[in-house]
């Protein structure tokens, strides 16, 4: 065979030269600028012989390639992103001179990252999980990283724990799994060894640990901070986010399936919202107060597993943050974004909480295994939106050319007419003074002790179901637990937590209760929250809900959309699902589907629509899909709105009348809801 001749691709072959001039913006290029003419081939000695290794631009591009993967974040690695800003509605220039509290209507730019924790980067986006959100604000004086969770307490009292606690619920040291979940005889043999993790635990055993979307998620602070107004004083403040749409959850088995029909479903949900113009939107909302009411208070306000009810401490509203801009590359933005709990801004600082201490040290240092260099800062994501400088220099990655011989400070290069460089100012940053006097000592407080009372007090105050759903949940991840001894010290706990609790938990298991553990220190009884539970405050709307219309042939085309423009005025989407999607033929012309049924489960949506002839009911009942795709959404306690032909479906997929199920009609006012009630007809529940 000759060795010079090569055949015609169709995007041309390799003697065909690219038609853009050299320096034309278009043009491909190295990442030295030398214009590229041909992106197929490798440079080879004869068309069927070696490369030569003085192919630069194929060793340029698989040089790049191979080192194209940074180190995944240790925990929260899977996330998504988004920009946006955060508008001030309620200044409070008394309580902090944060110059984006200043003013009402002032708008400060975000960018904002969601996350699961345990899982890698790769992994899915529904397991029980607490959720990571993190909001950087760049403030005219600065970066603030506001770094919290959708549960606003947290495992551990003192960031020493911190790795011992994320050891253990990742996948397992030698056998490399459970991939993105906690049940797993490692952390619960953690979790039972230590008490002081029972309440952020009960809160991620419970719906909190299943989101329905990040945009109907709670946010938290969790550390108590401090504010400092321009006179020097301060006050104690918890951070919340309360979204738009409510604080909605799926539930478990629900949450397992949607795993299995869209792995991205939560990433998914998030940047189509964005892309309709739909955009996430949360208050940020501020628990206030002093020292005097901290003083009165049965715990410790610097202990991150507590929290302050609201009932105790009223929440008031300052802002919202609206997310209107999803990130233009996901790698440069949402990857290699930096949050750091040290990054502050004058009128915000830290309280001596010893987990947020910790974490002030944590982040800054793991973006240099992450990002590779000091100058992290520099990255566009990264770096503050206001003028920054000062005497650091060099360093790997240096993006920026500094002039001058000012590299130090204090010079009087100035007394010589030449730039002396950045001074440091009167106006900037001051640390809130405290005093501070003690032995050296390595003790937890005895302030801190009392591991019961709050996740007591979070059990007491939800509803009967969410109850249902926790003792459930705690006992589908001990069934998954091959370590008698660990299950029955996790038993022990769960007794002093609340007997009702351990008792359900230990017969869900179908093994005897333990005797209970000696707590440190006894458990009180207090108030009820009511804000603590997600179903006692569900929103009734259809905002951000998404319907599925399923129909088929024959279906009434007015029908189909009458319905889709009444969900999409409430503020509802629907999205039209059908066994084809191609063309389908109705009573009049013709539709196609947005989704077809086999791909487009009903764990996908908070409702739905069967717009079916009796014929087309009777072929349904025949294919699994569709029976699947209603005795789902019945089982996942949704509404189901159904034409008068469908009723072959509904009794294939045994649903039973209730006030969730209805006329197509009597949808619109249904899929508000979900029908908690339902649920004890239809799985045993611990
Ligand atoms: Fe953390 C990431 C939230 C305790 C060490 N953490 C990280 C992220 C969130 C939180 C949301 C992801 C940020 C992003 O999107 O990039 N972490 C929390 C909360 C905590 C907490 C709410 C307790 C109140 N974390 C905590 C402790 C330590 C860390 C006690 C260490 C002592 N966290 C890290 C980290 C991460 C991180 C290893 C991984 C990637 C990163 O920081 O930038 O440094």
């Amino acid at each position: 065979m000759a060795d010079d001749k090569s055949y015609k691709t169709e995007r041309g072959n390799a003697g065909e030269r690219h038609q853009l001039a050299t320096g034309d913006t278009q043009a491909m290029t190295t990442n030295f600028g030398v214009p590229i003419s041909d992106n197929q081939n490798s440079l080879k000695a004869g068309a069927r012989g070696p490369t030569l290794l003085e192919d630069f631009v194929l060793r340029e591009k698989i040089f790049h390639f191979d080192h194209e993967r940074i180190p995944e974040r240790i925990v929260h690695a899977r996330g998504s992103a988004a920009h946006g800003y955060f508008e001030c509605t309620d200044p409070i220039p008394e309580i902090s001179r944060a110059s984006l509290f200043a003013e009402k209507g002032k708008k400060t730019p975000v960018f904002t990252r969601f996350s699961t924790v345990a899982g890698g980067a790769g992994s899915v986006d529904t397991p029980r999980d607490v959720r990571g959100f993190a909001v950087k604000f760049y403030t005219d004086e600065g970066n603030w990283d506001l770094v919290g969770n959708n549960i606003p307490v947290f495992f551990i009292q003192d960031a020493i724990k911190f790795p011992d606690l994320i050891h253990s619920v990742k996948m397992e040291a030698d056998r490399a799994y459970p991939q993105a979940g906690s049940a797993h005889d490692t952390f619960w043999d953690f979790v039972s060894l230590m008490p002081e993790t029972l309440h952020t635990l009960i809160w991620a055993m419970s719906d909190r640990g299943i989101p329905r979307s990040l945009r109907m998620m709670e946010g938290f602070g969790v550390h108590t901070f401090k504010l400092v107004n321009a006179q020097g004083e301060e006050q104690f403040c918890k951070f919340h986010w309360r979204p738009k749409l409510g604080t909605q959850s799926f539930i478990w088995d629900e949450s397992a399936k949607a795993q299995g029909a869209d792995n991205d479903f939560h990433r998914r949900d998030l940047w189509e919202a964005i892309e309709r113009g739909d955009y996430p939107e949360w208050e940020l909302a501020l628990q206030i107060f002093d020292q005097d009411l901290a003083d009165s208070l049965p715990y410790d306000v610097l202990d991150a597993t507590k929290i302050i009810p609201e009932e105790v401490v009223p929440l008031r509203v300052v802002g919202r943050m609206v997310l209107d801009r999803n990130p233009d590359n996901f790698f440069a933005e949402t990857e290699q974004s930096a949050f750091l709990p040290s990054n502050v801004v004058p009128g915000i600082d830290f309280t001596d909480d010893p987990l947020l201490q910790g974490r002030l040290f944590s982040y800054l240092d793991t973006q240099k295994s992450r990002l590779g260099t000091t100058n992290f800062h520099q990255i566009p994501v990264n770096a503050p939106k206001c003028p920054f400088a000062n005497m650091q220099r060099d360093g790997m990655m240096q993006t920026m050319i500094f002039k001058g011989r000012a590299n130090y400070e204090p010079n009087s290069l100035n007394d010589a007419g030449e730039d002396p460089g950045p001074r440091p100012v009167e106006a900037g940053f001051h640390t809130a003074e405290q005093r501070v006097e003690g032995k050296k000592l390595r003790i937890r407080p005895e302030s801190f002790a009392d591991h019961y009372s709050q996740p007591r007090l979070y059990w007491n105050s939800v509803t009967d179901n969410e109850r249902a759903h926790i003792a459930s949940a705690i006992t589908f991840e001990l069934s998954k637990v091959s370590l008698d001894h660990v299950r029955e010290r996790v038993l022990s706990h769960l007794r002093v937590l609340h007997e009702d609790l351990g008792r359900r938990v230990a017969d869900g298991l179908g093994i005897e209760l333990p005797e209970a553990a000696e707590p440190a220190k006894a458990p009180i009884d207090l108030d009820v929250s009511d804000a603590l539970s997600i179903q006692k405050n569900w929103p009734a709307t259809l905002e951000g809900r998404q319907i599925a219309i399923l129909f088929d042939e024959g279906s009434s085309k007015s029908e189909i959309e009458s319905l889709k423009s009444a969900v999409e005025s409430a503020g509802g989407t629907a999205m039209l699902v059908a066994p084809k999607v191609g063309g389908i033929p109705l009573d009049q012309g013709e539709m196609t589907a947005d989704g077809q049924l086999a791909g487009s489960p009903s764990v996908l949506f908070d409702a739905v629509a069967l717009v079916l002839t009796g014929d087309a009911a009777q072929k349904l009942a025949k294919n699994s899909a569709a029976i699947g795709f209603v005795s789902d959404a019945y089982a996942h306690l949704k509404a189901i709105g159904a034409s008068e032909g469908a009723q072959a479906l509904l009794d294939k997929a045994g649903v039973e009348k209730d006030d969730g199920v209805t006329d197509i009609a009597g949808l619109l006012e249904a899929a508000k809801l979900r029908y908690w009630d339902r649920e004890p007809k239809l799985r045993d529940l611990a």
